[in-house]
């Protein structure tokens, strides 16, 4: 839809919700409700069930008979594509309700939101194709007695951990996926942003998704999302967040060995070459750490520039960000938002401030943006960048980016490499020999050459290093979610071994 074609406000009252188990919404009864207030406008928006660990059991239960009783795995891969065609048409349908609840729980630019709902139902259209072109393999060559037959079947129940900076998109980077696998889920959003998790649940069922395929479980993540974690009768663990609390969640996965995916921090190289087309690149290296205010595990907040032309390419990259457009998200024009908690804004603060005091060269921003009601960062660049500051190595997750610079080549793909993590990298460069070697010694999940932060779901993500394990979209994000089973059908009569 065309962000213009609406008018965007601050609804007058927060809207409630339940949570959703078992095909139907369920009420909050005693349990306590949080209240979140818009990060750009301070107004109570939305109120969310507190759910408890019994809740957590309970839709594992749930999840566990549908999976059990095979209504959903049972099904040919043609019925369970109709179902994901017609949450899409669904997801299509809300658009406008959707982007808003995003827009407003998260401080995003109502047009991205839009894009990112819309971009969503784009990717539940993909993995209708896929849960048809799931398949096995066979072995006709092991004589004429033996076939061998190796398939896939769905991991089972998979607890899904998503969080605030794209809370509808990463939900869809998954949920179709694992639909189309044949799994059921409990989801557990971040406590900030639930609202439009939970109506995926009920797309979903609008869509004839069978009652306890997909349930959602609002709360605390140190309390349900440990719980979900810990729990025995959960198959596999899909997470998305911190690298501290992907460690947690390891551990806890370790009583049952379910298998664990996960999604974690990057401190994303964007490489500029001397042969770059100059002006792009900086218009790429803009976006890349202003998209979502630079709260994108796969934003570029790593500047490594050829030095004969890091001069030049400063300036430039300076005065781009001078106008970009912040300010309130629902203004169609905005183009950079607020800063999701104030937890996450001070975090900001504070590293903006570690890089003034550890002796880096602020070129620009390097302060709060004022407003009267919410809370938002300027765009901010720094310079003359060494590896022994904590800007160059921590994940900020705010529009911070460092720059360093580099001679050779080499030394190039040195710094680009010099991180704890692996997710994303991009590389700016006219000459194809250089971008090849580039992409193919940089050691991360994705790489974007001469452009930043592309998606689709054709193709997969994830991250090498401390960025994560296991792939989440593409066949590949099909395929993670399924177990193999190998087995030997003997034909004909059996060589006796008793004689
Ligand atoms: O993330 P958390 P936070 C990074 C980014 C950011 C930092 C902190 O650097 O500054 O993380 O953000 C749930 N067991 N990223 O604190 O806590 C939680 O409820 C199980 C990168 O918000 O990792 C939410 O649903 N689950 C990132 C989800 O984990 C737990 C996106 C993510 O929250 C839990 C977000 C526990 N013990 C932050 N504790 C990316 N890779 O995109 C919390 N959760």
């Amino acid at each position: 839809m065309d962000v213009n074609s609406a008018v965007w406000t601050v609804p007058a009252r927060a809207r409630e919700f339940g949570f959703f188990v078992d095909g139907q919404w369920a009420e909050a009864g005693d349990r306590p409700m949080s209240e979140r207030k818009s990060p750009a406008h301070g107004v109570a928006v939305t109120r969310t069930v507190r759910c408890t660990k019994a809740d957590i059991d309970h839709a594992v239960r749930v999840a566990r008979t549908a999976f059990e009783d095979r209504r959903w795995s049972g099904l040919p891969g043609g019925e369970r594509a109709s179902v994901l065609l017609k949450a899409a048409a669904g997801i299509r349908a809300r658009v406008e309700e959707l982007a808003l609840l995003e827009s407003l729980e998260s401080g995003k630019p109502i047009g991205q939101a839009i894009g990112e709902i819309e971009g969503g139902a784009n990717i539940f259209e993909y993995a209708a194709g896929a849960a048809r072109a799931l398949h096995g393999d066979a072995f006709n060559n092991l004589g004429d007695n033996m076939l061998g037959l190796v398939t896939r079947e769905p991991i089972g129940v998979v607890g899904l951990i998503t969080p605030w900076n794209f809370p509808f998109f990463i939900l869809s980077e998954r949920v179709p996926f694992i639909l189309a696998a044949g799994c059921t889920i409990v989801s557990k959003p971040s406590e900030v942003t639930s609202a439009t998790t939970l109506l995926l649940a009920e797309i979903l069922s609008d869509a004839g998704l069978p009652a306890g395929v997909f349930n959602v479980v609002t709360g605390s993540g140190s309390e349900i999302g440990q719980a979900l974690a810990e729990h025995a009768d959960v198959d596999m663990i899909s997470f998305t967040g911190s690298t501290a609390v992907g460690r947690s969640v390891l551990l806890a996965s370790a009583g049952n060995f379910k298998k664990v995916g996960l999604e974690l921090g990057g401190k994303n190289p964007q490489v500029v070459f001397a042969d770059a087309n100059l002006d792009e690149a900086a218009d790429g290296v803009v976006f890349g750490i202003c998209f979502n205010a630079g709260q994108c595990c796969v934003g570029g907040s790593r500047l490594v520039v050829e030095k004969s032309i890091a001069a030049e390419f400063e300036a430039l990259v300076a005065a781009k960000m001078a106008r970009v457009r912040i300010g309130d998200p629902l203004d169609p024009n905005t183009q950079m938002g607020a800063i999701v908690t104030a937890a996450q804004n001070a975090t900001i603060l504070d590293y903006i401030e570690a890089g003034k005091r550890e002796g880096a060269r602020l070129v620009c921003g390097g302060e709060a943006y004022p407003s009267d009601a919410g809370q938002f960062v300027r765009p901010t660049v720094f310079a003359d960048v060494t590896r022994e500051m904590s800007i160059a190595s921590e994940e900020i997750f705010g529009p911070v980016l460092t720059i360093s610079t580099f001679e050779t080549f080499d030394e190039a793909m040195a710094i680009a490499n010099d991180t704890i993590y692996g997710l994303a990298a991009s590389i700016w460069t006219s000459n194809l020999d250089k971008a090849t070697d580039a992409f193919r010694r940089i050691r991360a999940g994705r790489v974007w050459v001469n452009t930043t932060i592309n998606n689709g779901p054709e193709l997969p993500l994830g991250g090498f290093k401390q960025s994560g394990t296991g792939r989440e979209a593409g066949i590949y994000g099909v395929e993670e979610y399924t177990e193999v089973k190998a087995t030997h059908i003997a034909l004909g009569r059996r060589e006796p071994w008793v004689s």
